[in-house]
């Protein structure tokens, strides 16, 4: 997918070398860094993708969507509701869930469904239906080794590849429209990102994103580089102990396009390129924080995250987010990972008889917490995304109202809480450390 997209976006190549370029010269710059990447072996495979994004139509696209990720060891996680930024979708990301798959890569999938019933005319909210429900968004094939892979709970490797390149042609781009110039125009005119879903054959994959080591860097470079970056870098601002997540993209490139029936020329935008650098997974309490801090940000007067001062008043609304991990763990505002540093020394302590104290045996040198990465997205930074693509005229506004359980029907499946798997994995962290301690005592 990442060669297709390059072959299809060439500035997204051009996106690539300054994210590779930038995360040399830091990696140049901090050693420590660098060991810390080379232990965790994350090296071999820093610059490559880390998430896309695709909108899809209709719940049997969703629900069929949901089984092949699976194949591919991926499952839906999160539950975001871009009705309050007037983008009429909601959405999750697919992604693995297991702390080894993680490891291995982390790639997800940001997946929108198409809200018509927030169209206001209901003539071309069923055009639109009707429209949706005449495509097939996935190959036979790919539907048939998506059963196949249910049935024998895999596949083999001959038919992997096989399915790959299936689930790949879901993706790509179609330069013919499948609609009339007008009738793309009447979408359009409902809402950019209603022609985007409707008028075409399938879902082409909308951007890719790779990861940087220093994304206020890599911003300042995209214009030098002729890339036209949105205005600001979305989420948290930049901190010595990174949270969450950062994001910023270019915008969408305006393509040639020819309208079916009338075969009349003409243009769309819809795909772009993005960077990301992700920070630590923040607690319930972390993330109230995080949201409270940036919304009195963003409510201030006249104060659009693109005015001119935007990430000076970021950065002192977020002197009150401590920016120190024994802060953070104490407070429980961020998650973190246990392990043993000190076998020896642990063994003793717990043959000594006193009771498993974790804040104990860590003041001790014996074991230590490191932070765990935030693995899912931001609702607000994912609206701004959205809107830097619609251009500025986009307003449209929807009442607030997140649909959870639509949204689950039509994917055949619960989402993940993403919270309480950070929990579960800090908690099995403990654990371990904790069953260490314990097996002294049984020995
Ligand atoms: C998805 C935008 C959201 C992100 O990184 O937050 C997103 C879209 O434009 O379809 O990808
Ligand atoms: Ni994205």
């Amino acid at each position: 997918m990442s060669a297709m997209y390059k072959t299809e976006v060439p500035q997204y190549g051009t996106l690539l070398d300054l994210v590779a370029d930038i995360n040399r010269a830091t990696l140049e710059q901090d050693a420590a860094l660098r060991g810390e990447l080379e232990a965790g072996d994350e090296l071999r495979r820093l610059d490559v993708e880390r998430h896309g994004a695709i909108r899809l139509g209709t719940a049997q696209e969703l629900a069929d969507m949901r089984r092949i990720f699976r194949v591919m060891g991926m499952f839906p996680v999160g539950y975001y509701d871009l009705s309050v930024a007037g983008v009429p979708v909601h959405a999750t990301a697919f992604r693995p869930v297991s702390d080894a798959a993680l490891r291995n890569n982390p790639f997800r999938v940001f997946t929108s469904l198409l809200r018509l019933e927030l169209i206001a005319d209901a003539a071309l909210r069923a055009q639109a239906e009707a429209i949706l429900a005449r495509r097939a968004i996935f190959t036979p094939r790919a539907l048939e080794l998506t059963a196949l892979a249910e049935e024998a709970g895999g596949l083999t490797e001959a038919q992997a590849v096989e399915f790959v390149q299936e689930v790949t042609q879901t993706f790509r781009w179609h330069s013919e429209a499948t609609v009339s110039h007008a009738t793309y125009r009447q979408l359009h005119g409902a809402h950019r990102l209603v022609a985007d879903v409707v008028s075409f054959k399938g879902p082409h994959i909308n951007h890719l994103t790779p990861r940087t080591l220093d994304i206020d860097a890599a911003q300042a470079e995209m214009p030098r580089r002729g890339i036209a970056a949105k205005e600001v870098v979305e989420g948290p601002p930049r901190r010595k102990h990174a949270i969450l997540l950062r994001q910023t993209s270019f915008k969408a490139l305006e393509e040639p396009i020819v309208f079916a029936e009338d075969g009349a020329d003409g243009s769309h935008t819809a795909r772009f390129g993005e960077i990301e650098q992700r920070g630590m997974a923040l607690t319930r309490a972390g993330r109230a924080l995080y949201d409270q801090l940036l919304a009195g940000v963003r409510s201030m007067q006249g104060a659009g995250s693109a005015s001119a001062d935007y990430s000076e008043r970021l950065a002192a609304a977020f002197q009150a987010f401590p920016d120190d991990l024994d802060q953070l763990r104490e407070r429980g505002l961020a998650f973190f990972r246990w392990r043993v540093l000190d076998a020896d020394g642990l063994a003793r302590v717990a043959a000594s008889g006193a009771a498993f104290d974790l804040q104990a045996l860590r003041a001790q040198g014996l074991v230590a917490a490191s932070p765990i990465v935030y693995e899912d997205f931001l609702p607000v930074s994912a609206a701004g995304i959205f809107q830097s693509n619609l251009g500025g005229a986009e307003q449209k506004s929807y009442a607030a109202n997140a649909a959870q359980e639509a949204f689950e029907a039509a994917l055949g499946a619960p989402v993940a809480d993403e919270i309480a798997l950070y929990e579960q994995s800090q908690q099995a962290s403990v654990d371990a450390v904790r069953a260490q301690y314990a097996a002294v005592l049984n020995r």
